[in-house]
């Protein structure tokens, strides 16, 4: 793992620091990705299940993946790639964080200005009187049956952002705005394969931003930004963070 000194330098001098996440920030904590080998897009594709016509046309698949993945949820724990980016977060005067993950993590550990680009697994709620419900009305479904609504008897849907639904407004708004204003943007875990979240860096970087990334591979934007750190993000997370606070 190996990050320039340029990078260093230009995150430590940074008065504004804005950082996007996917994925592989919370693969180390036990998370399957999406489209690594065995990750969950491998078992079924994306218009199988992260959109409403899937959903509608098959709600009880599309629960039961979600009740799965909020079991793992449940049972994981932030790793140091969180706590570095929650301790950056403190570091700077100005920091945001936008998130593509629904696992809520980061707010575990310890990160403030965060924004759920794509919702979060853990709000459940009612698609027709969209009261909430428990994430454990969606855990309990017997298989054949469906989790609905205790008021009127709607499919209870989790609170994630879905393909061709928009992204929570003001979530956006804030995370392009950093995007537009930073100084150093980092793109943590993520293939770049979605958007308007993948474009973020992409903006950054016409803004005048130093963009690096932090990936096991080079993504899909790696060749659109300034450098990218091949490593996992829970070691060059702490090992960048050790760096500034040393400058
Ligand atoms: C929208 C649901 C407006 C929640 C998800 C054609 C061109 C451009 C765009 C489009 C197009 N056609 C359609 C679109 C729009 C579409 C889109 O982008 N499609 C793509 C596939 C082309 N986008 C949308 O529909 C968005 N909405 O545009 O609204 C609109 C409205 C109406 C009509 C039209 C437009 C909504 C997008 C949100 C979709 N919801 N999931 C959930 O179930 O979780 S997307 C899904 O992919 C997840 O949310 C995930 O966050 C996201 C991105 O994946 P990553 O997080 O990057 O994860 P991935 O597995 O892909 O990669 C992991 C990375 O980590 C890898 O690079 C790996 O190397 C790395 N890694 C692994 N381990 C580590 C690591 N890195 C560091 N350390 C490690 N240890
Ligand atoms: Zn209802």
């Amino acid at each position: 793992m190996s990050f320039s000194d340029r990078l260093v330098e230009r995150l430590a001098r940074a008065d504004r620091v804005a950082v996007l996440t996917g994925a592989g920030i919370s693969a180390e904590s036990g998370v399957p990705t999406f489209r690594d080998p065995g990750g969950l897009w491998q078992k079924f594709k994306p218009e199988e299940l992260a959109n409403v016509e899937a959903f509608l046309r098959n709600p009880e698949l599309v629960q039961g993946w979600y009740a799965h993945r909020g079991e793992i949820i449940r049972s994981v724990a932030p790793n140091p790639g969180h706590y570095a980016l929650a301790e950056l977060e403190q570091a700077k005067r100005h920091f945001h964080l936008a998130t593509q993950n629904v696992d809520g993590l980061h707010l575990q550990a310890g990160s403030q200005n965060v924004a759920e680009l794509h919702g979060n697994l853990r709000r459940i709620y009612c698609i027709d009187c969209e009261t909430p419900a428990s994430e454990h009305d969606l855990a309990v479904i017997e298989k054949g049956e469906t989790a609905r609504c205790m008021s009127c008897g709607g499919l209870l849907r989790p609170d994630v952002v879905w393909f061709g639904e928009m992204l929570p407004h003001d979530a956006y708004a804030e995370a392009y705005l950093a995007a537009r204003q930073a100084d150093v943007y980092l793109s943590v875990g993520t293939s770049g394969a979605v958007y308007p979240a993948a474009g973020l860096p992409i903006e950054a970087k016409r803004n005048g931003a130093y963009v690096a990334e932090i990936n096991i591979q080079p993504s899909e934007i790696a060749f659109q930004l300034d450098e990218t750190v091949l490593g996992q993000s829970g070691e060059v997370l702490p090992a960048l963070l050790q760096a500034i606070l040393g400058f």
